[in-house]
């Protein structure tokens, strides 16, 4: 990606970001480089980096790789392994939002509660009372944040420690109890290979088993460290790694491509090779296809489900006592600890704050009965209001980093609009439902809908994603097509 150019804008436009996770710390940055300076960043925490700043569970790891889950102007000579451990994230973000001033434009721990267009501007309130008024309102709240906790019955009354994988209680101690963990994607399979040879006993509860794709990820030797010292370098690999990725676009949006039966080969080699008991390996082969959930890539999983600590459960689980977890065959698994990687409402996006656009429109109104944006950004009636990863983007198993740079590209150039005089921008409301309709359709060819349930799927089974390649993803957000846009 082009460095952005650093010019004064014709016209002062007063700015908030909402949320200083990697997209809001991103936002930041860029209207800085653009020569804005009101820019105040809301965040409802204590320190930025927001989903790494929010999950600490044991085992939190990136698996995207480290050169790429990076921003593309900030290579990190620092990272230690090929995938990330979340913490170094956690510091990756905090030193970048430092170095570029993002902290010192921060309101930290002022949620933002309510926003609302009075006709010309945002009337902005936050939780604490503080109030503010802004011409752009960028929205950079993340998407897998709002923890689902599920319902089953008597969950609240077990007598042991409990909570969701994104509130991991550190006051708990996890050495020698016995654990229960509720739930195997990207998160349950981290946590239980972490914890297995921490605790007495692990039962991991399975409702549905998942395609593993192996994913090495031994520490850097010291050379390799030493090459990464060379900037110039790590950005070649992220371009690299870019193209990469883009290709295992193809994988997911058409179920019948090279790529997918590639996939699909090494996750089955991967269960066939690496789970020795038959009786456990057909207990964790999943009936759909690789990649129709979120592909889960751990180098070490099926080893931990053979370790002698875990025992995997398949019983649904009809409640939860005081002592633990009951399943369908009627046992009662005593536990300690409960943990539940659940997964998130992925839905939700800038909800439960309260955003009231045109003709006092709410944004849930607009949203009912489910998200809908006009390329995940910007949604009609609601000026002024640009989302980085919002509704339907691309979401598989890409870099949401460089989602995200591609996307405040595109919205820079929106922003021109506004710099050069205009009032308003947004975009028509049959541009977006005509963009809305291509995207269902084309989403039918999608691994995504090839019989699996998943945090993907919204309410009519329609995969919430970007159903092209990422090629075409690059295409689109290099020029908006300005028919799309109302502007006044
Ligand atoms: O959540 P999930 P996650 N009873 O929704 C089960 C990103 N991420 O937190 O498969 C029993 O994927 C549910 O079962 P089933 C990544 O995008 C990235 O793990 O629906 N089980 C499933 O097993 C990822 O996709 C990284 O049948 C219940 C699990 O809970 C996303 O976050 C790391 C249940 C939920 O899986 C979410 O992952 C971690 C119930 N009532 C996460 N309800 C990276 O490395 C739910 N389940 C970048």
């Amino acid at each position: 990606m082009q460095p952005q150019r650093a010019t004064q804008p014709d016209r002062t436009l007063r700015f908030a970001v909402i949320g200083a996770g990697m997209a809001g710390i991103l936002a930041a940055i860029r209207l800085s480089e653009r020569g804005h300076d009101a820019v105040t960043v809301y965040e409802k925490g204590g320190t930025v980096g927001g989903t790494w700043r929010e999950n600490t569970y044991p085992g939190l790891a990136c698996d995207v790789p480290s050169q790429l889950y990076s921003y593309s102007f900030a290579p990190n000579p620092d990272w230690t392994h090929p995938y990330s451990p979340g913490p170094q994230i956690q510091q990756y973000f905090e030193r970048v939002a430092a170095d570029y001033g993002v902290v010192a434009r921060t309101r930290f721990n002022d949620e933002v509660t309510s926003l609302r267009w009075d006709g010309t501007a945002w009337q902005l309130t936050t939780a604490a009372g503080h109030r503010d008024v802004v011409d752009v309102v960028i929205a950079a709240t993340g998407v897998l944040h709002h923890p689902n906790v599920p319902v089953i019955e008597g969950l609240d009354s077990f007598e042991g420690h409990c909570f969701h994988s994104a509130r991991w209680d550190h006051a708990v101690t996890i050495d020698n109890a016995r654990v229960g963990i509720v739930g195997t994607g990207s998160t349950g399979v981290q946590i239980i290979s972490a914890i297995r040879d921490r605790v007495d006993a692990l039962v991991v509860f399975q409702r549905t088993p998942q395609w593993v794709l192996p994913m090495p990820n031994d520490p850097f030797g010291p050379e390799l460290l030493e090459r990464h010292q060379d900037l110039d370098l790590l950005r070649a690999t992220h371009a690299k790694l870019s193209e990469l990725f883009g290709k295992f676009s193809n994988a997911v949006i058409d179920a019948d491509s090279p790529e997918a039966a590639m996939i699909g080969q090494a996750c089955l080699d991967n269960l066939e090779t690496n789970v020795r008991d038959p009786a456990l390996r057909e207990r964790l082969r999943p009936d759909y296809r690789a990649a129709c959930k979120r592909l889960i890539a751990s180098p070490d999983y099926y080893d931990a489900m053979q370790a002698s600590t875990v025992e995997l459960v398949t019983d649904p689980i009809v409640g939860v006592e005081p002592d633990g977890v009951r399943t369908a065959d009627d046992r009662l698994h005593e536990l300690d600890v409960l943990v539940l990687a659940t997964g998130f409402h992925a839905d939700w996006f800038v909800r439960p704050m309260q955003v009231v656009g045109r003709d006092q429109r709410t944004i849930d109104d607009f949203w009912t009965p489910r998200p809908l944006a006009y390329l995940s950004m910007t949604v009609p009636g609601f000026p002024n209001l640009f989302m980085i990863n919002g509704p339907n983007g691309p979401v598989g198993n890409f870099s949401l980093i460089e989602v995200a740079e591609y996307q405040f590209a595109y919205v820079d150039q929106l922003l021109d609009r506004l710099r050069n005089g205009a009032a308003t921008i947004e975009p028509r409301l049959d541009a977006t439902e005509a963009l809305e309709a291509e995207r269902v359709a084309a989403s039918r060819q999608s691994v995504w809908v090839t019989g699996c349930r998943s945090w993907y799927l919204d309410d009519r089974g329609v995969p919430a994603t970007w159903p092209w390649t990422f090629d075409r993803f690059r295409e689109v957000m290099a020029e908006p097509d300005w028919s799309a846009y109302a502007v006044t």
